[in-house]
């Protein structure tokens, strides 16, 4: 846990969020400005930075990520959506802290934006 991560807080509950999904290791919640009429973050608990910091320690974790978001998808009624993960500003990625976007609900096309 990082006393400082935004995700870390809003994961323990410091600051709100609309939450989808929760255990003891792995958070989801509704994104604050959606790009698709379903835009949910799926995290771990740990704070890592980014994927290319996860290390082999890290395998079942971020394997589990996957898992969980598919749960996520299951429970949310989805059957046709998109995982992002963004690495680095130069791809979007605004909070460091891994999060796995699950997109849906509308047409997603390719190659993104
Ligand atoms: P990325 O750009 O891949 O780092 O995605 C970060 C996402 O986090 C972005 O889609 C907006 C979302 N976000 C940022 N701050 C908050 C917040 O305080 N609450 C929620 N629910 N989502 C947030």
């Amino acid at each position: 846990m990082s006393s400082e991560c935004l995700f870390c807080k809003i994961a323990d509950g410091r600051i709100p969020s609309t939450q989808v999904y929760n255990d003891s290791h792995y958070y989801a919640f509704r994104d604050i400005n959606p790009a698709a009429p379903t835009h949910i973050l799926i995290i771990p608990r740990k704070h890592i930075e980014k994927i290319t910091d996860a290390s082999k320690e890290d395998a079942a974790l971020i394997g589990n990520l996957f898992l969980t978001a598919n749960r996520v998808a299951e429970q949310e009624g989805i059957t046709d959506f998109r995982y992002v993960i963004n690495c680095g500003v130069q791809a979007g990625q605004s909070v460091f802290h891994i999060h796995l976007h699950l997109l849906a609900g509308r047409d997603l096309y390719w190659p993104p934006g």
